[in-house]
């Protein structure tokens, strides 16, 4: 595979300072060693510069860093819609509020295919305000409202080809707001919460998920935030929630993404290395990819997906 990494310094979709250096230390963590170690190529398309921002206001006033985040968005959707025909974007972020701009340029790249888009957002949180309902203001929370085409975005440009919520399947979810909460029951989605991979375990709703998008002949981007994992694994984050997934489930579902074959776009985001343990996270984010481009200690015999 042709992988191309783009970083997106940008943290103003959160509070807490810090995700701009993620980029920067995804490269020191050594993740193009490591897909060149697993005999993929890579280019770095260096990070994203967004444009000026522009002047838009809008009702909610908890919303902040509003005109960047509209900027990043535009700068990111080009992006990624330009890598795609040319190999697999893994975006490093970056706070989450990036996914505005990334899962709109997958979007836009799916409808060029004419192929429909699917979305895995492996996250404690479900990220489905819009901006009008944000009460903490961070756009970082507002990425899956924006992608299912959701009203209360208009300081946004439109999204391209909003995604079903048939569409999309999360999981690792534990921390929903009353907003969320209701958005979530209005809308039919997949959402894997740690009750349902304690009973099921991560493997059967994953392939469950992993059977549709290879039916419909459909892309699949990958959202991939730090705090998906158990901070005990993953303290690098802004907003670490107890109770995530394990080493081992994060890896299980890494390798059972890579075996589907499927993958078309990546996203690393709110790793902040201000707050990492001599950069364990990062190395264990870069580990992670490891095993979604194809790392595992024996081959077993594959399973048509
Ligand atoms: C909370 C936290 N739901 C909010 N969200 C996220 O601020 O809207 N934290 N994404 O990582
Ligand atoms: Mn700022
Ligand atoms: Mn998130
Ligand atoms: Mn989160």
């Amino acid at each position: 595979t042709h992988c191309i990494l783009l970083g997106a310094p940008m943290d103003e979709g959160q509070r807490r300072p810090g995700c701009l250096m993620g980029p920067a230390a995804y490269r020191v963590a050594g993740l193009a060693q490591t897909l060149v170690a697993l005999n993929h190529t890579v280019e770095d398309r260096g990070d994203v510069l967004p444009g000026p921002a522009p002047a838009v206001t809008c009702v909610n006033p908890a919303v902040h860093h509003l005109p960047e985040m509209v900027a990043w968005t535009d700068a990111l959707r080009e992006a990624v819609a330009d890598a795609l025909p040319d190999g697999l974007p893994i975006v490093m972020g970056g706070d989450h509020a990036l996914a505005l701009g990334t899962v709109a340029g997958a979007a836009v790249h799916s409808r060029r295919q004419g192929r429909p888009l699917f979305v895995i957002w492996l996250d404690a949180h479900s990220d489905i305000h819009t901006v009008e309902t944000t009460t903490s203001g961070n756009l970082h929370g507002t990425p899956m409202a924006y992608a299912l085409g959701l009203g209360g975005f208009d300081p946004f440009p439109p999204f391209p080809h909003p995604v079903p919520g048939q569409n999309i399947c999360m999981f690792g979810i534990r921390s929903v707001d009353p907003a969320e909460h209701a958005a979530l029951q209005a809308i039919d989605i997949t959402v894997n919460d740690m009750r349902v991979l304690d009973e099921q375990g991560i493997v059967a709703p994953l392939r469950a998920f992993l059977d549709r998008v290879q039916a419909a002949n459909g892309m699949l981007h990958v959202s991939l935030d730090v705090d998906f994992l158990d901070p005990s694994i993953a303290p690098a984050v802004g907003t670490t929630v107890p109770g995530g997934a394990t080493f081992r489930e994060a890896h299980l579902v890494m390798e059972l993404l890579h075996e589907s074959g499927l993958v078309t776009s990546l996203d690393l985001v709110e790793l902040n290395p201000f707050l990492d343990d001599r950069g364990r996270t990062a190395k264990l984010m870069v580990d992670l990819v490891g095993s979604l481009m194809g790392r595992k200690v024996f081959d077993r015999p594959t399973r048509s997906f």
